[in-house]
């Protein structure tokens, strides 16, 4: 059929940008200052996206001046000035919410349903949240200064809802930004750049520069920034704690996960299983918090997965761009291969396979709804992030066995608990080693909960007012608070 209006809008500024997208210095787009530039793939075709200014050590020099430069009188500003600019924010996404969730979705491969309800209307709610902070700034932190210019390094599961959880607390709070999308999905960035410029945020409040690790790298070295928000592999977390150990800079870390999914027998067995498609084939597996860790209660570990087959047999993989579809793309084809290596992998070891026996789309990267059950605890499949829509699937007996298991993980980033008895559910909860624990829910978020992992999964909470802290630092009053005493 035709195309929707949304399509047409995404293709025409796609179009408009078929010579190039530059860096966003300084409220407006430059090329590379060496000329370098890179290519972007629509996962779902496999077809040339777009070409992306590759960034150098020159660019982000640029982007640091520009932001070291405009964060004094940002940082001036009253409160509630800033928190005008970020409500003019947040309507600007919502204004543009059909042709962020497009565009997204042909960058990343995501479903344009998930990117329409989720991504999008979750990075508005986080622009208004933090409005209201910066709107009482000056009572709720009056102790506290912004860190100052803060580099920020994000992946490519959730692009621009990443952007949201990094840009609003840092904006809201007086801080002005560099930030470099993922190689693989730098789109949604560049295009909020160009309607925060045209909603009359400052320049150089806000600086991209696109780019691959090596970009991220010049960021994570420049002498002039104060702070690193990083959410990516735990790989590259290590590298950069490294990095900025001793520099000064202050840090949080924001890496991997292999969460544990637990449903006692006494759990309601159908809401279990539609909490399984929500936490492990919800963007194709690709979340940093996914339940991808399936521990069922030895006595309905036969019904149990016979319902999730049932239920997997029903999922639609398809295009990004179709309504109808429960799954897209994997985000590229290195991804797929991995994804194919650790299943390969997690057989040899033992694993029974099942994979849904659904149409799939040809071409592109696409990877069918799988469940590995009979797990062995020591298996590569049971201990490294997958990353993709592969559910993995252990037994237990006993409510304290079900803890051993969940809790031996080198991760804690989140948990899922499924009982009807809530004491049951609340003790386990409250022993499991994660920074966020839902009882008979999955993948919840909102602007006002802080979000963050234990262990190699990280350190430092973002939305809420503990995630203000991490863009502020406390300044020095205490020879007046001293002069205070009686
Ligand atoms: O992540 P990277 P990748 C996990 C997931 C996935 C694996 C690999 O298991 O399969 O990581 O993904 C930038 N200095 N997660 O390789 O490399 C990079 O350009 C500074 C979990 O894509 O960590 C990108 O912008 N920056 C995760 C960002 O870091 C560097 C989400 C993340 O990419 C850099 C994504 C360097 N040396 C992947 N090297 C989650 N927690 O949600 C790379 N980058």
């Amino acid at each position: 059929g035709p195309a929707p209006e949304a399509d047409i809008e995404a293709r025409t500024w796609l179009a408009r940008h078929a010579s190039g997208f530059g860096h966003f210095i300084n409220g407006t787009f430059v090329p590379s200052a060496s000329g370098r530039s890179f290519d972007t793939f629509e996962p779902a075709t496999g077809n040339l996206l777009a070409r992306l200014a590759s960034g150098d050590k020159a660019d982000v020099d640029n982007a640091v001046g520009a932001a070291r430069k405009a964060q004094t009188l940002w940082a001036k500003l009253p409160g509630h000035a800033r928190a005008r600019h970020l409500y003019a924010l947040a309507r600007t996404i919502q204004r543009h919410a059909r042709l962020i969730a497009v565009v997204e979705a042909i960058d990343n491969g995501k479903p344009i349903r998930e990117t329409r309800d989720i991504d999008v209307p979750l990075a508005a709610r986080h622009f208004y949240h933090h409005a209201g902070w910066a709107q009482i700034q000056e009572t709720e932190f009056a102790d506290h200064l912004p860190v100052g210019v803060v580099g920020q390094i994000i992946p490519w599961n959730f692009p621009f809802l990443m952007l949201a959880w990094k840009v609003a607390p840092a904006l809201a709070l007086g801080n002005t930004v560099v930030l470099k999308p993922a190689e693989f999905t730098s789109l949604t960035a560049l295009l909020f750049a160009e309607l925060a410029a045209t909603a009359g945020l400052p320049a150089g409040v806000l600086n991209i520069v696109t780019g691959e690790g090596e970009t991220g790298a010049h960021i994570v070295e420049h002498g002039d920034v104060d702070k690193i928000a990083f959410t990516g592999s735990t790989e590259v977390g290590r590298i950069i704690r490294e990095r900025t150990a001793g520099s000064g800079k202050s840090l949080t870390l924001e890496l991997g996960g292999k969460s544990p999914f637990i449903v006692f027998d006494d759990a309601d067995i159908d809401g279990a299983v539609e909490g399984v498609v929500d936490a492990i084939w919800f963007n194709q597996g690709q979340v940093c918090c996914a339940g991808s860790r399936l521990l069922v209660q030895e006595g309905i570990a036969d019904l149990f997965h016979k319902r999730l087959k049932r239920r997997m047999q029903t999922l639609r993989v398809g295009q990004p761009l179709d309504k109808c579809i429960d799954m897209g793309a994997i985000v590229a084809p290195v991804q797929l291969d991995r994804i194919e290596a650790l299943v390969k992998q997690g057989v040899a070891d033992g694993a029974a396979l099942h994979q849904a026996k659904i149409e799939m789309p040809k071409g592109g990267s696409f990877y069918p709804p799988t469940l590995l059950s009979g797990v062995q605890p020591t298996s590569i499949v049971a201990t490294e992030e997958i990353f993709g829509p592969v559910a993995v699937s252990m037994t237990f007996r006993t409510p304290e066995e079900a803890i051993q298991l969940a809790n031996h993980s080198r991760y804690g980033l989140a948990a899922s608990v499924w009982s009807e008895t809530i004491g049951l559910a609340l003790n386990v909860a409250a022993k499991l080693v994660a920074g966020v624990v839902w009882v008979n829910a999955t993948n919840l978020f909102d602007a006002s909960a802080g979000f963050g992992g234990k262990r190699e999964s990280g350190f430092g909470r973002e939305g809420g007012r503990e995630g203000c802290y991490e863009y502020l630092k406390p300044k020095a009053w205490l020879g007046r608070k001293l002069r205070a005493l009686p």
